[in-house]
């Protein structure tokens, strides 16, 4: 689900004019999206981002089944793969074949659940042959929508709910489902190129004025779970006029519909130009084919030209523009306060040619984006503008395909160039404390070691790095069994996902008594020594391993210093250092 852009540009635009795209047509660039692989990284110095699975084949967009388990779909293979805590299943639940060149693929899936089945849609271009043979010449079926059942590990009984044009193309296929709040589905398609190139297909969803009314293409399409048109058509009642909740649309990769409002926003790609956030009413014209960003930047722009569909059809303003094209892809508002109450219903757009995440507020009747001061012209003259780094949320991340929220209320971002799919959540509690200073400290979590209960006797004397040990103990406590209890947190992800996680516990005493025999899973170690253990993905409520940790006998005092090293299948090792001062409860105050 690649952005392309036009290959021929002979200067930066700063303000858009009317497209010439004719000279650039035969020349459509291959994964047009940013495949850095850069460690992605957050803004906010509260949450960090993590690696939820790899190994992904240009994976397009994803949907949840259920916590930690969801559907991802890889765009040139036509696989829709499930990964279930963290692990790819062996066999993709389906395989189809799919015409794959540039922007057509497997490129939309949304999930429905009701008490007993479990409905898959899913947006292709379908090819009856294989696997990219429209690159050989082969043209493609259509771009089609299926409504799968899930049943065990395969989706079955595929309907077809929508049958669309794939032609010209291959670009501007669109793709993103959106299951809406009223249950039903919403599927955004663009022009797939028959604008400007031959054939060219004239439709007044295009606004083309003396033309065929409608053929699917350049609209957000609305339709039941059962394929079917919803109530009185918004523009018409002529099929499949009948289906358009909004038209003039160039091609879209990403609806989201406000929690608060129920309003459904629209990300939308301009030429070299001129992307935008839409706020789309139903009867919403962007414009398309006559014009795109602001009107005010046409140079030739005549309102009337733009088809209404006897009044029925709305020409709007975009509420934010690029100067230079990003390549935005999806959209959403994040319904969770997972990540803090500030980003509460906020909008998150990604985009694919800088893999960066932008994150807007919305003003308060939510019809407009509360833009920075900078910005009072929601219009970005470049990258780095000044105001943008205001909602610059995230980067890195290698050119995104989609954002979801997760059951768990995380943020999940589809790397299309990276192969990868990341979340981004909180830091660990207190781990602003008990952060690990290794290079890759983005991309896995801190180590912790806290001490939770039955050495009420100790407490810290210093603390060493940038590790600090939590010894608040139980004061109470008479007992001086010098018993401590360590808990580890992990590397988070893989370990809850229940992936094998290897961790190096090394004890340093450093007044080298023959006292620190410390005790592990039942495994004693000596100063020197290592451990190491296999984490099974058992953890503890708080998502931490505790193991007891005895040190020497009753009475033994004295610094101790902890050195804990984990690494994890993918993820560069780490480690931290906890240092201790144990002292004979009697000198302790009560
Ligand atoms: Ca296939
Ligand atoms: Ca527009």
């Amino acid at each position: 689900m690649m952005i392309s852009t036009v290959l021929v540009i002979s200067a930066i635009v700063i303000f858009p004019c009317f497209y010439n795209e004719t000279n650039a047509q035969q020349a459509f660039r291959e994964n047009n999206f940013l495949r850095t692989e850069r460690i992605p990284s957050v803004a906010d110095s509260n949450l960090e981002v993590e690696l939820v699975v790899g190994g992904l084949q240009i994976p397009t967009t994803m949907a949840f089944l259920g916590p930690d388990d969801f559907i991802v779909l890889e765009k040139d293979k036509g696989t829709v793969i499930r990964v279930t805590n963290g692990i790819i299943s062996s066999k993709p639940l389906l395989d189809v074949s799919v015409a794959n060149s540039v922007e057509r693929g497997m490129l939309g899936v949304a999930v429905s659940k009701n008490a007993s089945k479990t409905f898959v849609f899913l947006y292709h271009t379908e090819i009856n042959g294989n696997d990219s043979d429209d690159r050989k010449g082969l043209q493609p079926l259509a771009n089609r929508i299926y409504r799968y059942e899930l049943v065990g590990n395969e989706l079955v009984n595929p309907i077809l709910l929508l049958d669309l044009p794939a032609n010209p193309g291959p670009r501007h296929n669109g793709g993103a489902i959106e299951i809406g709040p009223d249950n039903n589905l919403y599927i955004p398609i663009g022009d797939v190129d028959a604008s400007f190139k031959k054939p060219i297909i004239r439709t007044m969803t295009q606004n083309f004025g003396d033309a065929l009314v409608a053929d699917g293409r350049s609209g957000i399409l609305r339709v039941t779970q059962d394929g079917q048109p919803v109530g009185e058509g918004i523009l018409g009642n002529s099929m499949p006029l009948k289906l358009y909740y909004a038209y003039g649309i160039r091609n879209s990769f990403g609806l989201g519909f406000d929690p608060v409002t129920n309003n459904l926003w629209e990300t939308e790609n301009g030429p070299t130009h001129g992307d935008e956030v839409n706020l789309v009413y139903p009867g919403f014209n962007s414009g398309w084919h006559e014009m795109y960003g602001f009107s005010y930047s046409q140079q030739k722009f005549d309102i009337s030209k733009l088809v209404t569909f006897d009044g029925k059809g709305k020409y709007s303003e975009p509420k934010l523009v690029w100067g230079r094209t990003a390549g935005l892809t999806s959209l959403i508002f994040l319904n969770s306060d997972k990540l803090g109450t500030q980003y509460r219903n906020d909008m998150f757009v990604g985009d694919v040619h800088n893999g960066r995440i932008y994150n807007f507020k919305l003003n308060a009747d939510r019809t407009e984006l509360a833009l920075p001061k900078s910005l009072p012209s929601k219009f970005f003259t470049s990258l780095n503008a000044t105001g943008v780094d205001e909602i610059l949320f995230g980067q890195g991340f290698g050119g995104i395909t989609d954002l979801t929220v997760g059951p768990d209320g995380y943020l999940y971002v589809v790397s299309i160039g990276q192969g990868k799919i990341f979340r981004i959540l909180p830091n660990l509690p207190n781990s602003n404390d008990m952060r690990i200073t290794s290079e890759e400290q983005q991309n896995i979590s801190a180590t912790n070691l806290s001490e939770t209960n039955g050495i009420g006797d100790a407490q810290i004397e210093e603390q060493q790095n940038t590790l600090t040990t939590n010894l608040s103990g139980d004061s109470d406590s008479a007992d001086n069994n010098n018993e401590l209890l360590i808990s580890i947190s992990p590397l988070k992800d893989p370990v809850t996902r229940g992936e094998s996680q290897n961790t190096t516990i090394t004890v340093i005493d450093a007044a080298s008594r023959a006292v620190a025999n410390a005790e592990i899973d039942g495994n004693l170690i000596y100063p020197g020594d290592n451990f190491e253990k296999e984490f099974s993905g058992v953890t503890d409520s708080q998502g931490k391993f505790v193991y007891s940790w005895i040190i020497g006998e009753k009475g033994d005092v004295g610094p101790l210093a902890i050195e804990v090293e984990v690494s994890s299948h993918g993820y560069p090792p780490s480690s931290a250092v906890g240092s201790f001062d144990i002292v004979e409860s009697s000198a302790q105050s009560e």
